[in-house]
């Protein structure tokens, strides 16, 4: 999968890697991983993100540091790789710089609709991360190169991206994965748990406490509605980095077909993060709204007002129901 982009990608002395704005896991877990590849193999390497790395995540960045980019900075990368989204708009300001100065561009990921933007693409929509995909970089290159701090980070990537190994992307090869990544790297899960997903603050439970309590089902208790505003994030001393992992609550409830997260917290429209456990596909769902991602992972926006963004969303996800059930009715 990978021979080609290894040929040409050693044929530059001083690569920018990108991941997309508003990093997560996944993000970061490439980025660091793929910049320690490439110094590895004799190119010099920069890794890039308009936004600050999360609190849980900049451990990660004592191995690779993850800088705001600037002109002065990718002037001295001659290629660009960008990681984990498919299209130039989802890298920010890597889109400004490439049309300043274009220079050969690569693209690993695995969301679905690839933009034709790059000059070589590894996009693979079935892989449960990106960060699973730079493990086959490495383990069809040289496993060998897998050391401690390239495992943890791919580790990471592949545990945010997939609920820590229980969403249906993770198939067998994940986690072959994940136990080589354990192996190579001499750690054990929870050392990578514990530094990822146990750091809540107590302000943080305050605003799940509020988001909780938001929470609204519809048709029949398939659908969950759960939002964040302005006023709780005020109230609990917290921002939009605090609502991390929050769909996962509405998502648990039983026989919830799908979840919708909104955040009205700021002028630029509300927000929505959408998320599936069932046939609903959420990425045709944001889609009706302007977003996408995947089936069962895909954010969108709204202009508002909230109420609004909450009978629109609802009335999209409740007609996408009411096919799927139609289909299965039929002979
Ligand atoms: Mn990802």
């Amino acid at each position: 999968m990978f021979k080609e982009f290894i040929k040409k990608v050693k044929q530059f002395d001083s690569v920018g890697v990108f991941s997309h704005i508003r990093p997560d896991g996944d993000c970061i877990g490439s980025q660091v991983a793929l910049a320690l590849w490439l110094e590895k193999n004799g190119s010099f390497a920069r890794a890039f993100n308009d936004h600050p790395v999360p609190q849980n995540l900049q451990w990660l960045c004592s191995y690779f540091p993850i800088e705001i980019p600037d002109r002065e900075l990718t002037a001295q990368c001659d290629a660009f790789i960008v990681v984990d989204g498919n299209a130039p708009h989802r890298f920010g300001s890597y889109e400004i710089y490439q049309q300043e100065h274009p220079r050969t561009s690569f693209m690993i990921d695995h969301h679905p609709d690839p933009e034709p933007a790059f000059d070589l693409s590894i996009s693979v929509d079935t892989a449960s991360s990106t960060c699973e995909l730079i493990y086959n970089l490495f383990s069809e290159h040289d496993p060998d190169q897998i050391d401690e701090r390239v495992a943890k980070a791919l580790y990471t990537g592949i545990i945010t991206d997939t609920g820590s190994l229980q969403y249906n992307s993770v198939k067998p090869s994940t986690m072959l994965a994940t136990a080589e990544l354990l192996k190579r790297g001499g750690f054990s899960p929870n050392e990578v748990a514990e530094q990822v997903f146990s750091n809540r603050t107590p302000q943080q439970l305050k605003l799940l406490s509020l988001a909780l309590n938001s929470i609204q089902l519809y048709e029949n208790n398939q659908i969950a509605i759960m939002y964040v505003t302005r006023e709780m994030l005020e109230k609990t001393n917290t921002t939009n980095d605090d609502c991390e992992g929050f769909v996962s609550y509405p998502l648990s409830i039983a026989g919830i077909k799908a979840a919708v997260l909104l955040k009205d917290i700021d002028d630029s429209g509300i927000k929505m993060s959408l998320r599936s456990r069932s046939r609903v596909d959420v990425n045709e769902w944001a889609k009706k709204l302007g977003g996408g991602g995947h089936k069962k992972a895909a954010g969108a926006s709204h202009p508002g007002p909230l109420k609004s963004a909450i009978t629109d969303v609802v009335r999209i996800g409740v007609k996408q129901l009411k096919n799927i059930e139609n289909e299965s009715v039929l002979p």
